[in-house]
Order: structure tokens, then sequence, then C-alpha cells
């Protein structure tokens, strides 16, 4: 069964084609050339273990296979939430190898996110890891089983007191070296090969479906880009599901390079610099919050960095002060990165002046890449004046999964996909991001949908109406506000944190502020008027500072 999606029109479709833009590969040939080329390189480092190409084709062979015998084929679905260790590419090729269309969690998503991803895509096969806390027992398993009665599977990476274990089935060369039983079937290269994440602005979290054509151009053109080979050695520090991390260009651009990922727990520099010190990391990529813990630390530890020569910043606005800092400080090129899991890659490039690497944060990856800037009326605004920035093109998704309502509003006639920044271009083509008009608030990269956790907020006996608003935080560039009518008695702060968490709401999307008004700011149909509101919290913040 093929899993449905919004094809690009096909005379594009043919162009792309012809352009080159488009090969027809799978995903997984991404690893498949590299054991072809140089199968005993390292692929991965991960604690103590140098995972080299060939082994990540063996174990993603041997879970292929025993996924295969157990029944699940190709268009079936898997959700999987695995930490930043290598099991995360075993699992994500072993699933393009047979077909199965997975979407990723990130570990630091919670109850409400992955119920939210199974009830989408009714998911067969459950990858889940035991050093997540929601899965150190079989509770919330148990659950998510009841509630999502398609999954029949369930593979745990660590110890765990139920499903099957990873380690056993990587483990087991006589039952899943058979290959006269085991048929790699990918799904077709036009069709979706796994889904990305949504930073979403709506009530429930959007699933993108990327197809094999459309993400393999994106990261072989990230590689063009970035000018990557088998020298590059990536500090994958962010959560290796992301988009970022893993395709801009990221660690399947580091296997299309023939290059070497070498995986650290969390961006910190406390993680990290030993990493860097220890591999020979030469590039990494950060966001905002991540360089500024790196700047305060980075004195100490100059013989650390010593290798490190590109570092790339994304997910959120750098500011210009902070980017000032990077390359006297850290020692390394500055490369800006503004991308998104919908596709449009933006990259500052190597070759670019300091002062323009300061200040933009890139442009268009592709020729083909079509961009438009527009003002309210949807007028096409002139350069070096802010707009909406609207995009389509060879990788960038024509509509989200199974999502016709919200597609109807963030998708155009023309299939432009209008992705709720604010832009202004500059004269080379370069963009700057301004702002935002889609109703988000970017915590550090982490992006919070402020619907869902207002729906959440309402859903309390005592909250009348709930408004998730951004404030500036000066690590975090943003932090969330929550503005709350309530009946009496007004419920303590402490209480709402715990009836969020409560409902399965991940930590990093619980309100860092709370407000207590008497009421909210109206427009003329009756909705929370978020813009008015949004600058009576900017002007109060201003003047207590
Ligand atoms: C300002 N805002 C930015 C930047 C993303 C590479 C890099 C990042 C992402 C990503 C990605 C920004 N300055 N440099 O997928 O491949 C905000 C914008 C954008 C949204 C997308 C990649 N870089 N942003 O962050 O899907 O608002 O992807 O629309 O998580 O992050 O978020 P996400």
């Amino acid at each position: 069964m093929k899993v449905p999606f919004t094809p690009w029109p096909a005379e594009l479709a043919a162009e792309y084609r012809k352009q080159g833009y488009w090969l027809d590969l799978p995903l997984s040939d991404i690893l498949e050339r590299q054991v072809q080329a140089k199968r005993d390189a390292i692929a991965v480092i991960c604690e103590s273990r140098q995972v080299s190409y060939s082994q990540l084709d063996i174990w993603s062979d041997r879970l292929a296979n025993y996924l295969q015998l157990r029944g699940l084929q190709s268009g079936d679905r898997a959700l999987v939430q695995l930490p930043n260790r290598v099991e995360f590419y075993v699992c994500f090729f072993a699933l393009l190898k047979i077909g199965v269309v997975p979407v990723n969690a990130l570990f630091n998503h919670g109850r409400m996110d992955l119920f939210a991803y199974a009830n989408q895509v009714q998911p067969k096969l459950l990858i889940v890891s035991s050093r997540h806390s929601l899965f150190k027992t079989r509770e919330f398993c148990d659950q998510l089983c009841q509630a999502v009665p398609s999954i029949s599977e369930i593979v745990v990476e660590g110890d765990s007191p139920f499903g099957v274990g990873l380690n056993t089935i990587l483990s087991c060369s006589a039952s899943y070296d058979a290959p006269s039983i085991y048929r790699p079937k990918p799904t077709a290269a036009d069709e979706v090969a796994f889904f990305q994440l949504s930073g979403g602005s709506t009530g429930t979290p959007k699933l993108i479906p990327r197809t094999h054509n459309d993400y393999y151009y994106s990261i072989r053109q990230s590689v063009a880009v970035c000018q990557w080979n088998s020298s590059t050695r990536y500090l994958c520090a962010l959560p290796a599901a992301h988009n970022f991390p893993l395709s801009s260009p990221g660690a399947l651009g580091a296997f299309y390079a023939g290059g070497c990922v070498v995986l650290a727990p969390d961006p910190s520099p406390a993680s990290c610099f030993k990493l860097i010190a220890a591999h020979q990391v030469n590039w990494a990529a950060l966001v905002p919050p991540a360089v500024i813990l790196w700047l305060e630390f980075a004195p100490q530890h100059q013989e650390a960095l010593r290798s490190l020569q590109y570092l790339q910043v994304g997910g959120a606005r750098l500011s210009e002060h902070v980017a000032k800092r990077v390359e006297p400080e850290l020692g390394v090129h500055l490369q800006q990165v503004f991308g998104m899991a919908e596709g449009l890659v933006n990259y500052t490039r190597l070759s670019d002046p300091l002062a323009l690497r300061l200040r933009a944060q890139g442009r268009p990856m592709s020729p083909a890449d079509e961009i438009r800037v527009v003002d309210e009326a949807g007028l096409a605004v002139p350069p070096g004046q802010t707009g909406a920035l609207l995009t389509r093109g060879p990788y960038t998704v024509r509509g989200y999964f199974a999502a016709p309502n919200h597609n109807a509003l963030a998708f155009d006639d023309e299939g432009f996909y209008h992705t709720g920044d604010l832009v202004t271009v500059l004269e080379d083509g370069s963009l700057l991001v301004s702002g935002r008009i889609k109703d988000q608030i970017n915590r550090g990269g982490e992006k919070i949908a402020a619907q869902e956790i207002e729906n959440e907020l309402m859903a309390h006996p005592q909250v009348r109406l709930a408004a998730l608003l951004s404030v500036a935080d000066e690590v975090m560039g943003e932090k969330s506000c929550a503005v709350l009518v309530c009946h009496a008695p007004v419920p303590k702060t402490i209480e709402l944190r715990k009836y969020l968490r409560s409902r399965g709401v991940a930590d990093f999307k619980i309100p860092d502020r709370f407000m207590f008004v008497d009421a909210l700011p109206l427009t003329a149909v009756g909705k929370v008027d978020k813009k008015r509101l949004q600058s009576q919290l900017t002007l109060s913040a201003s003047a207590d500072r």
C-alpha cells in the first residue's frame, strides 16, 4: 500500500528529472554506494563504538530481514523514537530498505506528541528506547497499543522488560543474515520515504511526507554547497531525527560524501568539546542558545576546538552580536542556515564575505528554489522590504499528510508553501529573517505551536481563556508565556505545570511564564487578538527593563 501525499505536477516532475534534481534512487542508495566505495571506512562514532559503512549495512539488513519475517511490508508505517545513537541510523536505513515509512519523533517529545503521530499514521511498528523515561516500564507502551491497535510489533533499544530487544536482533547473525528470505524493497523513489515533523502552528502536530527523490536531492545539493567530502567529520549534537542534523547536510550528507558522523548526546560544551578533540571533528551544527554556551566555555578549551573548521548555526535567528563573536572566539568559519522540515534550505556560502555571513541567514541552495516575498494582500514586495516568504521547488513539499483543511491555508493554488516567516531579500538574493506570522514560539530552535498548548490549558477546569505568546530571552532568543483568564480560585502556576505534564505535554512546551489577567483583547469576530496582546506584552517587558 502506498502512503498518500500531494504530488508535484507531472510537468514539473519531468523537469526535475531532466535537470538531474531527481534521480529516481531510494535514500538507501546513500548507504549502498559507500558500501561499494569504502566499506571499511568509519561511518559513525557512538561512544566507544566505531561503526563502519559495512557494519551499518549488515545491521540494517538484519533488522530489515527480521521485520520482513515478522510480516512488515512496503507502505506500512512505523513510529520511531530513539536518542542520538548509531541505532537511529540502523533503523532509518533498515526501514528504507523494506519500504516501511517511519515518523521519527524527537527524543524530547512527550506522550502527547507520540499519541498524535501514532493516531495519524496508524503504525504497525514501534521502535523506542528504554533510555526514555516513558519507556522504562511497559505502562505507556501498553496505553499506546490500546489506543492505536494497528501496532503489532515493538522493538526496544536498551534493556527493556517488554518488546523485542534491538540489540538481540542486531547481534543475531545466524537468524537474520539469510538473503534467501530477505528481499529489500524500498518504496518507489517518487513515493514517501519517511515523515518529517513540522514545527507546527495548529492544534495537532503536522507530518511532512518526504519522498526519496526530493530528500535525496536536498542532501546532495547541501553537500555540494557545503563542499563536504570524505574528510568531513561531522558532529551530530542536535536531535538526530531533526531535519537540520539529518539533511542539511547533516548525517545523511556526511554518509553521502563518505565522511564520518560523530554522535553527541546533546549540544552542551561538556558533551561536545571532548568529542571534537578525540575524533578531530571539523564541522558542527548548532542552534543559537548552544552557540552562546560554547562561547562561554571556549576560552578554557581552545585546544579541544582546534580541529573544528566550520560551525553551522540555524533553527532560530542568530543575533548579529553573537554572530560577531563566533569566528574570533571559537576559531571557526561561520555558516548560517535557515531551513525548514517542509523543504527549502538557505545557506550562507563558504565564500561569502564575513559581513554577509554575520548578517544574513543565507540564500536558497538550489537554482530551482522559487521564492516570493509578499505583503498582506499577497502582492510582491520589492527587494529590501519585509514580507511573508512563500516558496516551492524540487524538495519543498506540496502538502502535509492527511490535512486537507490546513493544506488549503498553508499551500496556495500555485503550489507555493506559505512558510509563515517574515523575510527581507537583499540585493544578492540573501534572506534576512525578521519575524514570523505563524502562531508559533521558537524556543531556541525548538518549535512550539501556540494553539496546541492553549488547547491543553483551556482543558483545565479553572482556565477560561488562554493565549501562549513569545517573550524575548537573551539566551534562548524566545521563551513562552501563557496569558490566562481564570475562574476563581486562580490556580497556582506549579499546579498548571503539573497539570500539563499529566496530560503528556513535553517539557520544552510547558510555558516558561504564566500571567493572569482579567480579560484578553478580542478581535472584531471575538477571537483573542494575539497581535495586540503580543505588543502589550512586549511593551510591558521593555518597561520592566
Ligand atoms: C531564523 N529562523 C529560522 C534561522 C530556521 C536547517 C536549519 C534549520 C531547520 C529548522 C531545518 C532559522 N533564522 N537561521 O529544517 O534543514 C525557523 C523558521 C523556519 C522554522 C523551521 C534545516 N532556521 N528558522 O529549523 O522545521 O521559522 O527546521 O520556518 O524545525 O524555523 O523549523 P524546522
